[in-house]
């Protein structure tokens, strides 16, 4: 029996569905087959960038620029197939779409657009979004690279940390205090004084690229700046992109989990009987479906709303946090009904499982999420 057991795919347009299904095919004819590998020798599978790129999957919403020009929906369908195969490709995508190419082309100049963009959606040039540091990610505003003017040009200096993507970065769009509050830079990664070490040793995430930055007086001319936003602002538009795309994705993973699990408990036999004959094992089968399919509405829902133009930052929080509490719950609880085979590279929701704990801090942990809903409940900042 189909997991999709209000037929949400029938909601989707031809086109949409055909996104969905190209994506899908993708994941189980490229991703699949080396994901584990990867994910044991914590390596990024480089060469699945260029079929990614080709597939039109890198800043999919952009019109023009080379760039596919999608709905916000297929942004979603896509986040969604990817992370059936692992958060970490879903996370590349991302960070490539929604925060980098998102910001240049909301916020970037012209010449920024045409000298970025095409070669952003092509992968010619890999991005990433250099917005957190060591002091407290969750806190933003407490930021300490700062950048100084000199002459026609911008020196930086501070440090990111925890930034996917970059040590393999062309482009990095760092955050940076100035004397006229924050910009976002677009910071050349051979520039002198620029350095990226890849942060090794995750449990989390071990087929995505993690770095931290070191800005040492990096020289940027002022045409990097992005001319088109000032303050906290331009890094959190960002992230209301990269979050709804999260929201998505999540439902990926989890689907993957319960897939795998529905077959197993077809299989194992205990007490005589196949294990999907219990009761408790059927009830717990039943929430994990209950779970993906609220979860899936409530992120459709959102992309109509992205669609017509009325979505929120706070419906996004509220769906980030529903959506990655569910997946990371059915993951584990996935885990635990594969018995000692759950802890086994055979299976995928231990796997998943390791990837939503970062996935659940990253993009605004869920305490920055529920505290967010709470804001805009009460009109109160308990932050
Ligand atoms: P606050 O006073 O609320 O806001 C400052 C200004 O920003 C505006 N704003 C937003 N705009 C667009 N989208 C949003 N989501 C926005 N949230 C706020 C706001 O209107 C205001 O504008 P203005 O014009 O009045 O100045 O700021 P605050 O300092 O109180 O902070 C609020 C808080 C805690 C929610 C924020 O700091 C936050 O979201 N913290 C979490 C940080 C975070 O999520 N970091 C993520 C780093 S990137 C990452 O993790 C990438 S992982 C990628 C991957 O691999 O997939
Ligand atoms: P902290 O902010 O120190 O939070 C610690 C704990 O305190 C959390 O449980 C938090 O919920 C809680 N907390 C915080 N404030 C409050 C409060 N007011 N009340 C109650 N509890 C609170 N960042 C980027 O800029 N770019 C990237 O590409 C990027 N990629 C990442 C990839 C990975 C794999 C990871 C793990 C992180 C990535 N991040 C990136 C950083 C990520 O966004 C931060 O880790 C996240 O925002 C949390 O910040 P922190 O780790 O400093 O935790």
């Amino acid at each position: 029996m189909s997991i999709d057991l209000f037929d949400i795919r029938s909601l989707l347009s031809d086109e949409e569905q055909l996104v969905s299904d190209n994506v899908s095919r993708f994941v189980d004819e490229n991703v699949k087959p080396v994901i584990q590998d990867c994910f044991e020798k914590h390596k990024f599978p480089h060469d699945l960038i260029q079929p990614i790129a080709e597939l039109g999957l890198l800043g999919s919403s952009i019109e023009g620029y080379e760039c596919a020009g999608m709905n916000a929906i297929s942004y979603g369908v896509i986040c969604k197939e990817l992370e059936k195969g692992d958060s970490g490709i879903r996370s590349f995508v991302s960070v490539q779409s929604s925060l980098v190419m998102y910001p240049i082309h909301a916020f970037g100049s012209e010449q920024q657009k045409e000298q970025w963009l095409p070669k952003l959606a092509k992968a010619e040039a890999i991005g990433c979004f250099g917005l957190t540091e060591s002091q407290g990610g969750s806190d933003p505003s407490n930021m300490k690279t700062h950048a100084k003017k000199d002459g026609d040009d911008w020196i930086i200096n501070g440090s990111k940390m925890w930034i996917t993507n970059g040590s393999i970065a062309d482009l990095a769009l760092i955050w940076a205090i100035t004397d006229d509050g924050i910009k976002g830079f677009l910071v050349e990664t051979n520039s002198p004084g620029f350095t990226a070490n890849e942060i090794e040793n995750k449990f989390s995430l071990r087929a995505s690229v993690t770095a931290e930055l070191f800005l040492d007086n990096v020289r940027v001319p002022n045409d990097n700046v992005l001319p088109g936003v000032k303050g906290l602002k331009g890094p959190l538009s960002c992230l209301t992109q990269a979050r709804y795309g999260i929201s998505w994705g999540v439902i990926g993973a989890a689907e993957a989990c319960l897939e795998q699990l529905i077959e197993y408990t077809q299989t194992r036999v205990l007490f005589d009987r196949t294990l999907d004959e219990n009761q408790a094992i059927q009830i717990r089968l039943a929430d994990m479906q209950r779970r993906i399919v609220t979860s899936s509405l409530l992120s459709y829902r959102l992309g109509q709303l992205k669609d017509e133009g009325k979505m929120d930052p706070t419906q996004v929080s509220l769906a980030k946090w529903n959506n990655v509490r569910m997946a990371l719950d059915v993951a584990r609880d996935a885990r635990d009904m594969l018995g000692g085979s759950g802890i086994s590279a055979e299976y995928v929701p231990i796997r998943h499982m390791l990837n939503l704990e970062s996935v659940i801090t990253y993009e605004g942990t869920e305490t920055i999420h529920q505290l967010t809903v709470g804001r805009g409940l009460t009109g109160k900042n308990a932050f």
